[in-house]
């Protein structure tokens, strides 16, 4: 029997893609940049199938990729050329919230949007929010450790994983969904998981931790006229405004871009750089981000309570991704430097930039709060890497992180052992070999050099 047909004996013809017509929307990321024809898609409709899937492709030594909603920007959840792509949609069932203990069990498969919902419902917020939110799963952002507008305040995906379901390479299912609050007994393998970007298991389920409701929200866009007054609000916001929830930046370019793309009139004042923040709490917190403003002898920031007023200031800021993408197939370096360096950093890379690619357009945004930088740059052909590396290597000169929060992928992975120690690398190696021997899973992806064929036995 060959693997194709083995695959769909066991999800099934109607969830075994082989048409490339059928399998096209899983074969290139959300950017355009990346993908390659893979051998086929399968649609696995639990648990145990996905089980079963990675046991036959264990068998025959096929590599497998994970893709949750393909919103990934890093092109790791995309084949490479010839892999299983293994589609977790169908897992999306979300259990009854634990109001009690704020948790719920969630298939890998449920949207962001739809966990966020049902939070809601119980008067939980999911703690957790970002553009993509509708399309991208709770297994993709465990797997990315995906960050977003609120890890400022309630850290990113991995501190909301209070337990995960599992699928390893060889098949087995490891299962700790139990919720308990206190279980240290051995190794912490969700947190491993969280971050592994489908290169150590498959994540079938999650055991998610919410957070309180904060449902009194305002939002404030600040003019500003450079990254040290963004940095000096910042620090305002944090002594001022213990509700402050989104601490977001983007500059005039980027602001100009939006604008003409959504084909609307500037709401502010035009200046170099933009603050976008968000206070949220029980009960009204406009008064702690008024006093921030003041201490910053801030008078022209536009302030919104309602919820079409804020929408309207978020769009302007989640608006970036979508109005780059329709300007081109863009480089995107989602990178973290110390605050203290940011100003620095925001001022030298489009220099870089220009001098890698002369030409070529920076426009730069980001989660200010954390210190995260998403570089876009225009103009470079897709397979041109000129930009990204002149891009990281100023972040490692920075001190900074070349994977902020969109993971390391196949666009990064050869920059990991500059980023990281030898030591730190070898750990993660050892890590890797000990669960996937073989390597079928996600290979190329997060650690760089493709993983051998099964019983070639090389260096992984
Ligand atoms: P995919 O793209 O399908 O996969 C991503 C990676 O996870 C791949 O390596 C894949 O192999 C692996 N994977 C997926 N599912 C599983 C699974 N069940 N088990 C094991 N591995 C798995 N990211 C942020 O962090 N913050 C943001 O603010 C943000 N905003 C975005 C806005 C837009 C408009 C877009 C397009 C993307 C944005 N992203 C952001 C990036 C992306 O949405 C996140 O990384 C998201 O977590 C990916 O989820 P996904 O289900 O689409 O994963
Ligand atoms: C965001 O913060 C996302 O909007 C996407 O992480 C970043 O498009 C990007 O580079
Ligand atoms: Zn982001």
């Amino acid at each position: 029997v060959s693997l194709e047909r083995a695959l769909a004996a066991v999800v099934g013809d109607r969830h075994a893609l082989v048409d490339p017509g059928l399998r096209a929307p899983y074969e290139r990321d959300w950017t355009g940049r990346f993908g390659a024809p893979a051998r086929i898609v399968v649609r696995p409709g639990s648990a145990a199938e996905v089980a079963e899937i990675v046991r036959i492709c264990a068998q025959e030594g096929a590599a497998i990729v994970p893709q949750g909603g393909n919103t990934g920007l890093v092109g790791g959840g995309v084949p490479r050329g010839g892999e299983v792509v293994v589609s977790l949609g169908r897992l999306d069932a979300i259990g009854s919230v634990d109001a009690a203990l704020g948790q719920v069990t969630v298939g890998a498969g449920a949207t962001l949007a739809a966990l966020q919902a049902a939070c809601r419902a119980a008067g939980l917020d999911a703690g957790l929010d970002f553009g993509a939110r509708d399309t991208a799963t709770v297994g993709g952002a465990v797997a990315c450790d995906a960050g977003g507008v609120k890890a400022l305040r309630h850290g990113t995906a991995r501190a909301h994983v209070a337990g995960v379901e599992a699928v390893l390479a060889d098949g087995s299912v490891v299962s700790r969904l139990a919720g308990l609050v206190k279980d240290n007994a051995g190794y912490d393998l969700p947190a491993l998981l969280a971050g592994s970007e489908g290169t150590l298991g498959i994540i079938t389920a999650v055991r998610w931790r919410a957070v309180p409701a904060a449902p009194a929200r305002v939002a404030a866009l600040v003019p500003l006229a450079s990254a040290e007054a963004a940095a000096e609000l910042l620090a305002a916001l944090r002594a001022h405004a213990p509700s402050l929830e989104s601490c977001e930046f983007f500059l005039d370019d980027g602001l100009e871009l939006v604008l003409r793309h959504q084909r609307r009139p500037a709401p502010v004042r035009r200046a170099p750089m933009y603050v976008l923040a968000e206070c949220a709490a029980t009960a009204d917190p406009t008064a702690e981000l008024a006093a921030a403003l003041d201490a910053c002898g801030i008078e022209d920031a536009v302030v919104a309570d309602d919820t079409a007023g804020r929408e309207g200031l978020w769009r302007l800021r989640e608006g970036h991704t979508e109005a780059i993408g329709a300007a081109g197939i863009p480089h995107k370096l989602d990178v973290g430097v110390p605050l203290a360096r940011l100003g620095r950093f925001l001022a030298e890379v489009p220099r870089v930039v220009e001098r890698a690619v002369p030409g070529a357009r920076t426009i730069l945004f980001g989660h200010l709060g954390d210190g995260n930088v998403h570089v876009n740059v225009l103009g470079p052909e897709p397979d041109d890497e000129r930009v990204d590396d002149a891009v990281l290597e100023l972040v490692c000169d920075c001190g900074g992180t070349i994977s902020a929060e969109h993971g390391v992928g196949v666009a990064k992975a050869r920059w990991l052992e500059r980023a990281r120690d030898a030591a730190d690398v070898a750990a993660m190696r050892a890590v890797k070999r000990a669960l996937d021997p073989a390597g079928i899973l996600n290979p190329g992806v997060l650690l760089p050099n493709p993983a051998p064929a099964a019983g070639a036995g090389a260096d992984l």
